[in-house]
């Protein structure tokens, strides 16, 4: 069984340890020597670059886990009002770099590693991503930690410990290969395995009234969760939270001895077979019904476990008062739900409080509804959550009956409340029995209905959520919804990935504080014009250049020239993020630098376009992009008319690690999704922050990105949200008349000059035979004059090179309102309500 308390938390039992201090590398080098020989990871006489890497870390982490520790014990003693995140995904990179620089010991363990024989730079490259998330939600993720550490607030994240995390991508003749991503095959530095914190997590069996009115769900399958903390580090404070993954582990009293001295090896181990699947890898596929079980299983076992110890949590905490008074769990607890993954969090809370707790549904609704909220991410109608009910039904029976109470109440409410919407009840309901053979849960409607605030990711996501896709939810609960633009870690983003630039901001700011208030960036307006900035602005852009043009050459045998236009695209590979427009541009580009005569080419503005990104493996129309990005790259660079004129990369394996590579070296980046399909983007903020310009549509947090650093300083092109969908009616019914170069470029690759890969099926997607079943969905076609305009604007601006340094320091200076420390004050205080919590 599980542990509903885990005992007294007592600050005297904390242990004081002399730990490395900032002046004494000698004593880091000790450090580092002393788990050198007594981790029990490796031999020890061995110090090479990587048991120097696991040596060093375990030395970072004896001091996380020093503050992990008083920050626990002081949010124990304080009691505030605590907030947790429940998402599937964290992609969290690399943590040394991060660790050694939020605990102020980079110089400390520089020092300590040159006196082993060692360069720091070189040890951290030893350390895999931890990838176990797919992109910006996932992220998005990792980047509130850092600032809810940073900013001291009482706030913890919970998801699962995959063993495999986001697939390792590479690129072949064939085109793009998926492969396990091992990252605990040696082992994290970065867990701390909780062996006292374990959880039962009960699936399948049946539900049983009791004589009482209480209600019993028995004979299940039941497995445990166990608790991993991975601490997180604020920067310069002592507060250091906790990301608690959860891994899934059968027991010894579940494996059958006498099947297996029967010989019967496979079915004595059933169900701890059954366990370890759950936490095998990040979102298996679900095309299959076994795969949709098992996602359906990793989302269950996450709200479950995480539950389960926030009540524990709650109790310990209450303990001090005479009597329980669950009254008080919404003002001590906060749930928030990164999009719909952890929505099994609702019945669970529910199944909690009346089943284990005893308490009545009223209660209960009014507990969960007041604890927990929701952030939506997309609109995009495929990525909207559904189960199909038999599934849950059978799954998690007793879920399957509070969720048709909440949505029986729910009808009751639009019955009484709103007689106006009585037609529209079945397009509200949470369960849609449309079609009757196939009876679905809408999980997102289920967010809505049971959250005390909904938030979109951006204003202009914002609004399309209240005015659109939820627009009859907000007419009901017009307070309930909210805007939260998303933001990103500065830490991260600029102060470690970008020590030249940070350094020369510092510089120039005199102060170092724009690292925690981002805000301050705008001081750099003042020296826009100053022509000193500009020759060390332009420096610290071209050694990051100079970085990633030899990492290019590393990973892909393509020489890229530092000193021509660098222009990035690097996201998840999706149809409506247009990397296909991109690459039309490009290849339309190529053929008109073709036909030049060697005078008129003179006058082009050279350019090295990189893409990287991985496509979901089962994504056929995105592995085609990624094929004629390679093949384009292949015929493109190695054409002697071109020469560096034009380089076309496809950077492999895209993560965490290369965006910080990648994103600092850049110039340009493009950030071109159809207007109103990108929920906000985050890493349009990341590279705005770094100093390049971007060329974009109006859409996701584009729209304030450019009214922060200024219309003047951003290549705007392509429909508006607004026209989209009268846009593609028109393109339904023919009333529209593709540009000629559109039409050239369509031909061209066609035509064979990129090899024999069968392009056709790209080509229909433009025309009218897109899977979507109208023609020209992301509206490429419309967009592509317009774009191609936009990249003329570019080449002009590149060309007056004071013009684009100015421009590349207005970014930086406009991007203070995307620091994720602003957007998690804005959750802390509109939607939390929670207050700082900091260590003494
Ligand atoms: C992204 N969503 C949005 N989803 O696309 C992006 N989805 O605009 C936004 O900036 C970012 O979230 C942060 O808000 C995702 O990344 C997923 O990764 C995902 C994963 C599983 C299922 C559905």
């Amino acid at each position: 069984g599980g542990h509903d308390c885990r005992g007294p938390v007592k600050a005297s039992l904390v242990p004081t340890i002399a730990h490395p201090t900032p002046e004494d590398s000698f004593g880091v080098a000790a450090n580092i020597k002393y788990h050198a020989h007594f981790s029990p990871h490796f031999s020890p006489v061995k110090f090479e670059p990587e048991q120097a890497f696991y040596s060093t870390a375990e030395s970072v982490r004896d001091t996380l886990i020093q503050r992990w520790n008083e920050t626990y014990a002081h949010f124990h003693e304080v009691n505030p009002k605590q907030t947790y995140y429940l998402s599937m995904e964290y992609l969290q990179g690399r943590a040394l770099t991060n660790a050694v620089g939020n605990l102020g010991l980079t110089d400390a363990y520089a020092a300590a590693l040159n006196r082993l024989g060692y360069e720091l730079e070189n040890i951290v490259e030893q350390e895999r991503d931890a990838a176990l998330g797919n992109g910006g939600l996932g992220r998005l993720a990792s980047c509130f930690l850092d600032s809810m550490a940073t900013l001291n607030l009482p706030a913890w994240g919970y998801g699962l410990r995959y063993k495999y995390g986001l697939f390792m991508q590479k690129i072949t003749s064939k085109g793009q290969e998926e492969y396990a991503e091992d990252w605990l095959e040696k082992f994290s530095p970065w867990e701390i395995v909780r062996h006292d914190i374990v959880y039962p997590i009960q699936f399948f069996g049946e539900v049983q009234a009791q004589p009482n009115g209480s209600v019993k769900w028995i004979n299940g399958e039941v497995i445990q969760a166990l608790a991993y903390d991975v601490p997180i580090p604020g920067y310069k404070t002592k507060n250091t939270i906790s990301l608690r993954i959860w891994d899934a582990r059968a027991s010894a009293k579940d494996f059958d001895l006498y099947a297996f001295n029967d010989g019967h090896h496979e079915k004595a181990a059933h169900l701890h077979s059954k366990a370890s699947q759950i936490c095998t890898i990040l979102y298996p596929g679900d095309t299959t019904e076994d795969g949709k079980l098992l996602r359906l299983k990793q989302q269950y076992f996450l709200c479950s476990a995480s539950l389960q110890d926030i009540i524990a949590r709650f109790k310990e905490r209450q303990k001090d008062s005479n009597s329980l008074n669950w009254r008080q769990f919404p003002n001590k607890v906060a749930v928030q739900m990164n999009d719909t993954h952890p929505t099994l969090g609702i019945p669970e809370l529910m199944r909690l409080l009346m089943d284990i707790e005893g308490l009545g549904w009223d209660e209960a609704w009014s507990i969960t509804s007041s604890t927990v909220a929701y952030t939506n991410h997309t609109v995009l109608p495929e990525a909207l959550e559904k189960w199909p009910q038999s599934v849950l039904a059978k799954l998690l029976p007793r879920h399957m009956e509070i969720i048709a109470e909440i949505d029986k109440q729910f009808q009751a409410l639009l019955h009484t409340k709103r007689p106006d919407l009585e037609s529209k009840i079945s397009d509200l309901r949470v369960i849609d029995s449309s079609n009757p053979n196939k009876v679905v849960i809408r999980m997102a409607h289920l967010c809505v209905i049971s959250s005390h605030t909904v938030n979109g990711v951006a204003e202009l996501h914002s609004n399309i959520l209240k005015n659109e896709l939820f627009s009859d939810f907000s007419s009901l609960w017009p307070h309930k919804f909210q805007n939260k633009t998303n933001g990103i870690t500065p830490r991260r983003w600029l102060r470690f990935c970008s020590p030249e630039l940070s350094t020369i901001i510092t510089k120039w700011l005199r102060t170092d504080k724009w690292v925690t208030n981002l805000d301050l960036l705008r001081g750099l307006r003042e020296f826009a014009n100053d022509k000193q900035l500009h020759k060390e602005w332009a420096a610290a852009k071209l050694a990051a250049k100079v970085r990633l043009a030899t990492y290019i050459l590393e990973v892909t045998g393509v020489k890229v020239d530092p000193s021509t236009l660098f222009d990035t695209q690097i996201k998840r590979i999706h149809e409506y993020k247009r990397q296909l427009l991109n690459i039309m541009g490009v290849i339309y580009r190529y053929k008109k630098i073709k036909e030049m005569s060697p005078e008129q080419r003179i006058s082009v503005v050279p350019r090295t376009v990189m893409l990287g990104g991985k496509a979901f493996a089962t994504y056929a129309q995105a592995k085609r992009i990624v094929k004629l990005v390679t093949d384009v790259g292949a015929v493109v660079n190695n054409d002697p008319d071109v020469g560096d004129l034009l380089k076309v990369v496809f950077i492999p394996n895209y993560n965490v690690t290369v965006a910080e590579l990648a994103i600092p070296g850049s110039e340009l980046s493009q950030h071109i999704s159809t207007a109103g399909m990108e929920a906000s983007g985050t890493s349009n903020m990341k590279f705005a922050l770094n100093g390049c310009l971007i060329i974009g549509t109006l859409d996701g947090a584009n729209v304030e990105i450019r009214e922060e650093i200024g219309e003047e300083n951003f290549f705007l092109f392509g429909a508006r949200a607004d026209d989209i969908v009268r846009l593609r009616k028109e393109r339904e019914q023919g009333k529209f008349t593709p540009d000629p170069r559109f039409e050239e470029t369509q031909d061209y690759i066609l035509s064979g000059v990129f090899g024999s890969f069968n392009y056709q099926p790209l080509i229909d997607s433009l025309e009218g035979n897109s899977g979507y079943g109208r023609g020209d969905y992301f509206l490429v076609g419309y967009d592509f004059p317009s774009y191609l305009d936009a990249k003329a604007k570019v080449d002009e601006a590149y060309i007056d090179q004071d013009k684009w340094t100015k421009m590349s320091i207005l970014s930086t200076a406009g991007s203070g309102k995307f620091s994720s420390d602003r957007t998690i004050r804005q959750y802390a205080k509109d939607i939390w309500h929670i207050e700082e919590c900091q260590v003494p």
